[in-house]
């Protein structure tokens, strides 16, 4: 779990840790840590997180996002199915669209948080987070005796982030791909086949997604973008811990779980109560809604210049009193400081309130932040 790098325990290869079509260019590039999400590698580490996140904030990197797998529902009942398991309103989504919407069950509480996208008014991907959504959803289609049809097809997605971005992407696809709105996406030709390329990705620093659906098709990709981004700074990336946490980006399975319900991982803005809208959980929600939640997520600003890895939720107290618990946590170089995520309770999940964090290393003092974080320099500061 340490890294190979140091000299730490690896991974053992197997085929039920699925490697990608990308996995030689990821390798090639000198990866150092992977994380294991959704039965597939996803690298996370190529220098080191510092310099990988102000890479990030400054170029463009390819992330290998494979394991975000697609779950497919197609058929004369998909879209009442696909509604039925969030409660984000999905009747105005025309094909083109991305949505991110989190899936409940039937006691509010949170089964994945999906980029769904709209392909056709019967087709759907779900494009999940790290949880055996497909067995979720063929259970449901089977149990209510719809007409559809669910299945994970080998569709590959790369991410291209970062603030040069748009300029690799415009190389490779043609400047189509730079009117592509935020959570749209579009068809365009890479080798004479169309890619799906969505403006979506799990950085704040803009870029694409591109879904490639054909396994010959992801290294001539890789390379084209590399090849052509040599002049931006181009290098092999992966989902930041420090620039996800500073953007407010939740982790399914690490800041929240089923025991969680939308609400307390503010997500109203994607619960559709008021409409007419029909999903399983909504009883629940509405029951959660009237009676208000005990517990938020926010941020957390912690005094500490180093923090180790948070493998086990880290107590958040005041005085004797606890009043959560972080799930994510790293040091920021731009701020110098920890940032965090953490579930607090009602009474302290306000910006500014203080509380204390038992890490593994030490108790140290943090103050509670709204996310996403406020912006943060753009360079070590002096
Ligand atoms: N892209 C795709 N699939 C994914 C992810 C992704 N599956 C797994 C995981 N990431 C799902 N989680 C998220 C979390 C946040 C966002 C996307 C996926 C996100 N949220 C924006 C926000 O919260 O501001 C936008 C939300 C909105 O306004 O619709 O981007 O990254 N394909």
């Amino acid at each position: 779990m340490t890294g190979g790098v140091r000299g730490g325990p690896t991974l053992s290869p197997s085929t039920r840790v699925r490697t990608t079509p990308f996995t030689p260019r990821i390798e090639a590039a000198g990866v150092t840590a992977y994380t294991v999400y959704n039965h597939t590698l996803l690298p996370t580490v190529f220098r080191s997180l510092d310099e990988d996140y102000w890479h990030l904030r400054a170029h463009v990197q390819l992330w290998d996002v494979a394991c975000q797998r697609q779950v497919d529902v197609r058929g004369p009942d998909a879209a009442r199915l696909v509604q039925l398991l969030t409660p984000r309103d999905l009747s105005a989504a025309a094909p083109g669209r991305c949505l991110y919407a989190p899936l409940v069950d039937a006691d509010g509480g949170v089964v994945n948080d999906p980029v769904i996208s709209v392909l056709a008014d019967d087709h759907f991907w779900l494009s999940i987070a790290d949880a055996d959504v497909d067995l979720w959803v063929s259970g449901l289609a089977h149990g209510l005796d719809l007409d559809v049809s669910v299945s994970t097809p080998p569709v590959t997605p790369l991410a291209v982030q970062g603030p040069w971005a748009e300029d690799l992407v415009a190389r490779i696809f043609g400047d189509a791909s730079r009117e592509i709105r935020f959570f749209r996406f579009a068809h365009l030709t890479f080798a004479g086949h169309p890619l799906m390329v969505a403006r979506t990705g799990w950085s704040r620093q803009g870029g694409y997604e591109i879904y490639v659906d054909r396994d010959d098709l992801a290294l001539p990709l890789w390379d084209a973008l590399w090849d052509a981004g040599q002049d931006l700074g181009v290098a092999a990336g992966g989902p930041n811990l420090i620039e996800r946490i500073e953007g407010g980006l939740l982790s399914y399975g690490a800041d929240m779980t089923r025991a969680h319900n939308p609400f307390e991982c503010r997500f109203e803005r994607f619960c559709h109560l008021d409409r007419p809208t029909t999903f399983l959980g909504r009883a629940a929600l509405e029951r959660i809604a009237a009676r208000g939640v005990a517990r938020r997520i926010m941020g957390l600003e912690l005094d500490a210049a180093t923090l180790p890895p948070c493998v086990a939720p880290w107590p958040v107290t005041v005085g004797s009193q606890r009043v959560g618990e972080v799930s994510s946590a790293a040091v920021s170089p731009a701020r110098r400081r920890g940032v965090a995520i953490a579930m607090l309770d009602r009474s302290h999940a306000r910006p500014g309130a203080e509380v204390t964090v038992a890490t593994p290393d030490g108790v140290v003092v943090a103050t509670v932040m709204d996310l996403p974080f406020p912006p943060s320099p753009a360079a070590v500061p002096a």
